[in-house]
């Protein structure tokens, strides 16, 4: 068979005020242009576990109605986010016209088969692993069924596992490659709409196999600048250290997305600097213990925001620049959280700086509750599921509020002068070495 495997391209931002503020501001702009090109790591995994019988071709497609005739295909398989999924629906529209079976997988149809069911032939719910093969089988003995369930434990054991097929990119202008070391994560957010969402519990990937991504990443592109598509990379402090000690001689430089406990552990702190990693991103979340109440069922980020300060030296003083992610709009906040979420990102010395809004994706227990509430503002709004568009009724403010105030953080965070300050104070702190901060610098809980 002739199989197209489609990602929908690009990041989006529906609210106008602050799109136009996206292109217009030196910080995010250039954060924009660094992430938009990266592939879909989910359909070079579906690639992977194709038999080499079938012909697969991987696109993107970053405007669907600007695409003229898409490419003919035998079986087309297209991979779901909530923000752009009406666009992939209407994508899958347009190949069932023709005749051609559509299967859509990803983490938005995981979560809704049954609103996904009525635009495709098949849906598959959770990782592609174990699904995918068996779909195949069926659509060549054209028994395709409506439902295939992939996957959600052992995903890079044994024959479940399939190396992505990092070649279907090769020619393309692509800075960053991704790699996935684990999927889940126990921390299990309220909010979180990540691979958590598709995993019953935190899966890892073998060290020798996360290299073996690496090289064969590298055969492609021999010196990629690797995003670790993880969740929560550095959970597990002894598969960690082994892997940084693996990493240290490939000679690559990479980011990924961890806890703060990543800098509880010196020796993981010099070992992360020695391994080539250039930024972690952490979710801080908000500067404030009592606004991160009930956020994990463990109440484990509200135990650890008395610390923050301390994680982003501990790293940055390693030369590992931390980008640390704010979220706006929790319960506990009010228009004065605004003022003190910043004062907290100068203090900090953070040298890359996310702020995103609350947002109840579809699915997660954070969507639950706020239906509940009554506090959704629309029925449906997947095309708002940005990060950056407010979806729901915030406690402690108005929408106008919650929405003035993260374009003033943008305003004040991403400038000329406050991104090129940021920067010149990490090299200087880099250049320090450790700084251990005293407990007093805290910002008051
Ligand atoms: C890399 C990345 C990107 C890249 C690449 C996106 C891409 N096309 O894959 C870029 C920068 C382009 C991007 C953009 C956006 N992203 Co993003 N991104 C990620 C990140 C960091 C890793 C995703 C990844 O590679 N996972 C690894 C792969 C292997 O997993 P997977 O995609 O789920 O695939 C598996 C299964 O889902 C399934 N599967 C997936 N597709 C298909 C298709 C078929 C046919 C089948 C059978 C199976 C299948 O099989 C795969 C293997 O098991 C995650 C955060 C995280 N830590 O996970 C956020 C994340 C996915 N992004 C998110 C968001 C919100 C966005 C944006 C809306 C941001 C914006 N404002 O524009 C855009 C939307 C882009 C879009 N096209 O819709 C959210 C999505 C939440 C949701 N439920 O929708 C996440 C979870 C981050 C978050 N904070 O919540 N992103």
């Amino acid at each position: 068979m002739r199989i197209g495997l489609i990602a929908m391209s690009g990041v989006r931002v529906r609210t106008a005020e602050l799109a136009a503020l996206g292109v217009t501001l030196p910080g995010f702009v250039r954060r924009g242009r660094v992430i938009a090109s990266l592939p879909s790591l989910g359909l070079l995994t579906v690639a992977g576990l194709t038999p080499r019988r079938h012909e697969v071709t991987y696109l993107e497609v970053a405007d669907v109605r600007g695409l003229p005739d898409p490419p003919p295909f035998d079986l087309v398989g297209i991979s779901s986010f909530s923000a752009q999924v009406d666009e992939a629906y209407a994508l899958a529209g347009r190949y069932r016209e023709r005749g051609t079976p559509v299967v859509l997988g990803g983490l938005h149809v995981s979560l809704l088969p049954h609103e996904a069911l009525e635009h495709a032939d098949a849906v598959v719910v959770g990782g592609a692993e174990e699904a995918w093969p068996r779909l195949l089988r069926d659509a060549e003995r054209g028994r395709l069924a409506r439902l295939y369930r992939g996957a959600t434990d052992g995903v890079f054991d044994g024959e479940r596992y399939a190396m992505p097929r990092f070649d279907l990119l090769e020619g393309r202008p692509y800075n960053r490659i991704t790699v996935q070391t684990s999927r889940g994560c126990p921390r299990a957010c309220e909010f979180c709409a990540a691979s958590l969402r598709i995993t019953a519990r935190f899966n890892q990937k073998s060290v020798e196999r996360v290299i073996a991504e690496i090289r064969e990443a590298r055969r492609w592109f021999p010196e990629p600048f690797v995003e670790f598509a993880d969740d929560n990379t550095f959970l597990n402090k002894g598969w960690s250290k082994a892997l940084l000690r693996a990493l240290a001689p490939e000679g690559i430089h990479y980011f990924t997305e961890t806890d703060a406990s990543v800098a509880d552990d010196p020796e993981l702190c010099d070992l992360l600097a020695a391994s080539g990693c250039r930024q972690v991103l952490i979710g801080f979340e908000s500067p404030r213990a009592e606004d991160l109440s009930g956020m994990d069922p463990a109440g484990w980020k509200r135990r650890r925001a008395p610390r923050m300060l301390r994680t982003i030296d501990a790293l940055q003083s390693r030369g590992v620049s931390v980008n640390g992610c704010f979220i706006l709009g929790l319960d506990g906040h009010t228009p004065d959280t605004f003022p003190r979420v910043l004062d907290f990102v100068r203090r900090s010395g953070l040298a890359e700086v996310q702020y995103t809004v609350l947002t109840p994706f579809p699915g997660t227990p954070l969507y639950e509750r706020l239906r509940r509430e009554g506090r959704l503002l629309r029925p449906r709004f997947w095309d708002r599921c940005t990060l950056f568009d407010v979806n729901y009724v915030p406690r402690g403010m108005t929408v106008e509020e919650l929405e003035a105030g993260l374009r003033w953080l943008f305003t004040e965070t991403y400038s000329a002068e406050a991104t090129s300050a940021r920067l010149r104070g990490f090299i200087h702190q880099r250049r320090q070495g450790r700084t251990d901060r005293a407990p007093a610098q805290q910002p008051a809980a």
